[in-house]
């Protein structure tokens, strides 16, 4: 019997290869949409399918829940098959290569024999790609660059995947009456955008009825290793959870130690150490005397050192430790700070609500505010915004502004910069918005200097207030554009534009890293959700890469009321 996660592997390859035949591009990306969504269910899909659930499923219709079926009852997809006899199955990884796709990869194969990326990375180091027709030296060069890149990524799960599934365990053993104490740690507890896997510990009255109770949870699709107080499952979705059931008394001891980092650790030993005293998963030992400290809580593991307790998501060695004992830790912001998000699209452009949909779920979350941002045209949507449609939106906006109690609605776009510098929109429409956030959506592979001088034409526009996911990187998928980070946060403190963390958990773009230099540099920060639809309002994941980065409530716009926001607005923007 196949696991959801092969059976997500399967109707991937399929999406792959139609995609690589040229099969119609909604139909791709409703395969595409149903592994997702099969990869992200938490219960087994054979017992979906023998209940006739399967399309109780979101994304999963009549005829993608007929391949499943096929495939849980054949082990195959007679589909996939056929497309396997056609192509050699390695294409698929190829036009997968940022900057191939599939057109590229077929003629490579059809013209020089190409089946794998190794015979693509000798064919292109030969020089036999930039002599086809349509490709050249510069395709030639891209197409090494980019296998090189795919050879250095891993394979780590993004955090917003893992999460989830991580939270979904934990809760499913605090409903266990022998459960006293039950928390992530790891990767997953400090907020990392990237996990390798998930660790949970415990504390129980009797630690077999956890790890038990535990390796019978529906998401398990494989035991790994199981004993009385430790247990490591593999769910369907491919993630390796481990549970440690630990002693009460040293609850405290052993989540500091499991949360890591592991350079937050070393460091922390060292500077016990030179306290005289050592830090261990067996608790806080006085070196004269020998004497151990057990801790029930992380705060008193920290308080033994002499440190502030140091949040969760700063523990990556980069000055906590020093700061922590300096009393110098910044108040981190935390999601009851926000009070409104500045990047939300609607169905005016490529948004799944309406405007007023989506303001009221806004709302319902406890904002004051939102910015109605959608698309310009020139992002090749027949849905972006041109002059006259933007002229109807704001009226929309205003009625609804009128009608809507305890809410405000700021118009907004988010206009593209395109490739030749110019903004989608003109500067007489652009003037007419309350807050005008800019993205880079086009020509991605063009040069630093290139990239930089739209940047800048974007940043010194006086109507331009953000600029949304300013490096463009898709984690784990695609590299950011070549952009100068430094010099991004250096214009963007000179023409007063704030910079954009978009919450999306594919993109967390800028980045911890990134913010924290902006902040340092003066720079506003704004946490966005740049939501499609009113299930994407959560601004959970840039508000941890926010806390990550060090940031304080001040430095992010959208932590203003509303009327200071107004304010704000009001004003043309002014240097950092
Ligand atoms: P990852 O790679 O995303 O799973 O990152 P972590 O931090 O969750 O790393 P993991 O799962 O290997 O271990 C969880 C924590 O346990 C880690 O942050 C610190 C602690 N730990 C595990 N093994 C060691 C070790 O050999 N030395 C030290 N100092 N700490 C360790
Ligand atoms: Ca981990
Ligand atoms: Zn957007």
């Amino acid at each position: 019997m196949l696991s959801n996660l092969q059976i997500a592997a399967s109707l991937d390859m399929l999406a792959d290869m139609m995609d690589l035949d040229g099969e119609n591009k909604y139909k791709t990306i409703a395969v595409q949409k149903a592994a997702r969504r099969v990869a992200e269910t938490n219960v087994s899909l054979k017992e979906l399918a023998s209940g006739g659930e399967l399309t109780s499923l979101p994304d999963i219709g009549e005829k993608i829940a007929a391949k499943i079926t096929e495939l849980l009852e054949t082990g195959r997809l007679a589909e996939l098959e056929d497309y396997r006899r056609r192509y050699p199955s390695d294409l698929v990884k190829i036009q997968k290569v940022q900057g191939i796709g599939p057109k590229t990869a077929r003629k490579v194969w059809e013209e020089l024999g190409v089946a794998s990326l190794e015979d693509m990375e000798a064919a292109a180091t030969a020089g036999r790609i930039a002599a086809l027709p349509g490709l050249g030296p510069k395709a030639q060069e891209n197409i090494l660059k980019a296998i090189a890149r795919l050879k250095a990524r891993g394979t780590r799960v993004l955090l917003g995947e893992a999460l989830p599934i991580a939270e979904a365990a934990a809760a499913g053993l605090k409903k266990l009456k022998e459960a006293r104490n039950v928390t992530c740690a790891g990767s997953v507890r400090r907020m990392k955008e990237t996990v390798k896997d998930v660790d949970i510990i415990a504390t129980a009255s009797r630690p077999e009825a956890l790890t038990w109770a535990f390796s019978r949870l529906a998401m398990v699709d494989e035991v790994i290793g199981m004993g009385p107080t430790k247990c490591s499952i593999r769910t369907h979705t491919g993630l390796q959870i481990d549970l440690r059931v630990v002693p009460h008394d040293l609850y405290g001891n052993l989540l500091q130690h499991f949360t890591g980092s592991r350079d937050h650790n070393v460091a922390l030993r060292e500077l016990a150490i030179s306290r005289s005293l050592k830090v261990s998963e067996y608790g806080v030992e006085e070196s004269g005397s020998g004497r151990i400290h057990k801790c029930a809580t992380e705060e008193e593991v920290y308080r033994l050192l002499g440190l502030d307790y140091i949040e969760p998501e700063l523990r990556e060695n980069n000055g906590e430790i020093e700061a922590a004992a300096d009393h110098r830790l910044p108040r981190l912001i935390g999601p009851g700070d926000i009070k409104g998000d500045m990047h939300v699209h609607s169905d005016w452009s490529d948004g799944r609500a309406s405007i007023r949909e989506m303001a009221l779920a806004a709302r319902q979350m406890g904002y004051s505010y939102m910015a109605i941002s959608d698309h310009t045209q020139s992002l090749g949507m027949v849905q972006g915004l041109t002059p006259a449609k933007l002229e109807k939106q704001l009226q929309e906006v205003a009625a609804l502004n009128r009608k809507l109690k305890g809410f405000h609605i700021f118009t907004s776009c988010e206009c593209d910069v395109k490739a030749d510098a110019s903004l989608d929109l003109a500067d007489k429409y652009l003037k007419l918005l309350d807050f005008v956030t800019v993205s880079i959506h086009s020509g991605f592979g063009q040069s630093r200097a290139r990239i930089m001088t739209r940047m800048q034409a974007a940043m010194e526009n006086p109507y331009v207030r953000a600029i949304g996911h300013p490096t463009g990187r898709i984690i784990n998928r695609r590299d950011a554009y070549d952009v100068d980070v430094k010099m991004i946060i250096d214009m963007a403190a000179a023409t007063g534009t704030a910079l954009e963390i978009n919450s999306h958990y594919q993109r967390l773009d800028l980045g911890d890293r990134n913010a924290r230099a902006a902040q340092d540099a003066g720079v506003r920060l704004v946490i966005n959700s740049d939501a499609h639809g009113p299930e994407g309002l959560d601004l959970k994941y840039g508000v941890a890469t926010a806390r990550r980065g060090w940031i304080k409530p001040a430095t992010v716009l959208n932590t203003m009321t509303l009327a200071q926001m107004k304010k704000l607005l009001g004003r043309p923007k002014e240097p950092a």
